[in-house]
C-alpha cells in the first residue's frame, strides 16, 4: 500500500513495518494496587510514565492513553475528569520518552488539549460522532484513527449485535465516516481504520472480520487492529481475562499476514516478537532480504 509514512505531529511513524501500540488506561481502577494514587495526577502520571517506558523499551511505535473506560456498565466521566486525567500522563510523557502519544477518547476538549500537549495521533472508538469532534481534530492537523461500533455506546453495545453481512456493514460505516471527516476537513491522509473488534460484535462476527480484513484495503487507508485479551480470545479458548495471551499472539499474527499496519497490545514485548517473525515470514515471499 502507499501508505508508508504517518506523520503525527512532530514525530513520523513508518508504516512500512507494522507498529505495535502499548495501551496504557489511566483511569483510576486502573492504578487501584491499594493505594490512593488516583487521588493525585501527579502521582498517576507518573506510574504511567512508568509503565509506558517499559513498553517502548520493549517496542512499542505508540503509545494509546485513555481516560475513559469503555467497558460496559463503565461510569460516564465528565470532560474536566477525562482532561484531569489524560493531560498530566500526555505531558509527562511527552517530555520523558521518544514516542508518539495516542489519545484514546471520543471527547473534542481532550483532542485539543492533548494535541496542544504533543500528542500525535487521535484514537475515537466512537469514530468521531461526537458534536464538534470532527472540527477538533481537523484543527489539531493530526491523524485519527477512526472504529466500527455497532450500537450507540460501549454500554449497550453487546446486547444483541446483528448483521446481515458484518464486513460490508462495516466497510459502509467506515466510508461514510471517512467522507464525514474529509467534509470537515480532515485530510484523508490522516485517517486510519479499524474493525472494532468486540464493539458490537459476537464471536462470529469478530472471527469473520479477522478472516475477511484484507476487504477493508479497498479504502486504501492503514488498518489498526485492537483483540488484545478481548472476550473474542476469551470465548473461543474458554479463557479468563488473565489467560488470554497466546489467544491475542495468535489473532495478532493473523491480522499481520491479513495487512494490518497497527497493533493495539497490552503485552507488548510477547506481541512485538510475534509481529517481526510474521513479518520476517511475509517479506521472504515477496523476495526482500532484509
Ligand atoms: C481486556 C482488556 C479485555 C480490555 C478487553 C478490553 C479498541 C480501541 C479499545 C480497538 C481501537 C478493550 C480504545 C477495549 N479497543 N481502540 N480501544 N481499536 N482503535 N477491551 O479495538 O481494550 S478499549
Amino acid at each position: 500500500m502507499n501508505v508508508s509514512k504517518l506523520q503525527c505531529g512532530d514525530k513520523c511513524l513508518d508504516l512500512s513495518r507494522v507498529q505495535v501500540m502499548g495501551i496504557l488506561n489511566v483511569t483510576p481502577d486502573s492504578f487501584s494496587d491499594g493505594g490512593s494514587y488516583h487521588d493525585d495526577g501527579r502521582l498517576v502520571a507518573e506510574k504511567a510514565l512508568h509503565r509506558a517506558a517499559r513498553m517502548v523499551e520493549e517496542g512499542a511505535g505508540i503509545i494509546d492513553i485513555g481516560g475513559e473506560s469503555t467497558r460496559p456498565g463503565a461510569d460516564p466521566v465528565s470532560v474536566q475528569e477525562e482532561l484531569d486525567r489524560v493531560l498530566p500522563a500526555v505531558e509527562l510523557i511527552r517530555r520523558e520518552l521518544d514516542v508518539v502519544i495516542s489519545i484514546d477518547s471520543s471527547t473534542p476538549e481532550v483532542f485539543t488539549e492533548a494535541a496542544a500537549l504533543g500528542a500525535g495521533l487521535l484514537n475515537d472508538v466512537r469514530a468521531l460522532a461526537r458534536d464538534g469532534a470532527p472540527e477538533a481534530v481537523a484543527a489539531t492537523g493530526l491523524p485519527v484513527c477512526l472504529m466500527h461500533m455497532q450500537g450507540n455506546t460501549p454500554a449497550d453495545m453487546q446486547l444483541a449485535p446483528h448483521y446481515d453481512d458484518v464486513l460490508e456493514e462495516v466497510s459502509d460505516f467506515l466510508k461514510q465516516r471517512v467522507d464525514a471527516c474529509v467534509r470537515a476537513g480532515i485530510a484523508r491522509e490522516r485517517l486510519i481504520l479499524d474493525p472494532g473488534f468486540g464493539f458490537g460484535k459476537t464471536l462470529e462476527h469478530n472471527l469473520c472480520l479477522l478472516n475477511r480484513m484484507e476487504a477493508l484495503h479497498e479504502l486504501g487507508l492503514p488498518l489498526l487492529v485492537g483483540t488484545s485479551r478481548k472476550s473474542m480470545v476469551g470465548q473461543a479458548l474458554d479463557r479468563p481475562v488473565d489467560q488470554r495471551l497466546y489467544g491475542s499472539l495468535a489473532t495478532a499474527v493473523l491480522a499481520v499476514t491479513k495487512g494490518a499496519h497497527i497493533i493495539r497490545v497490552h503485552d507488548v514485548a510477547a506481541t512485538v516478537d510475534a509481529v517481526r517473525m510474521t513479518e520476517a515470514v511475509l517479506r521472504e515471499s515477496k523476495g526482500e532480504v532484509v
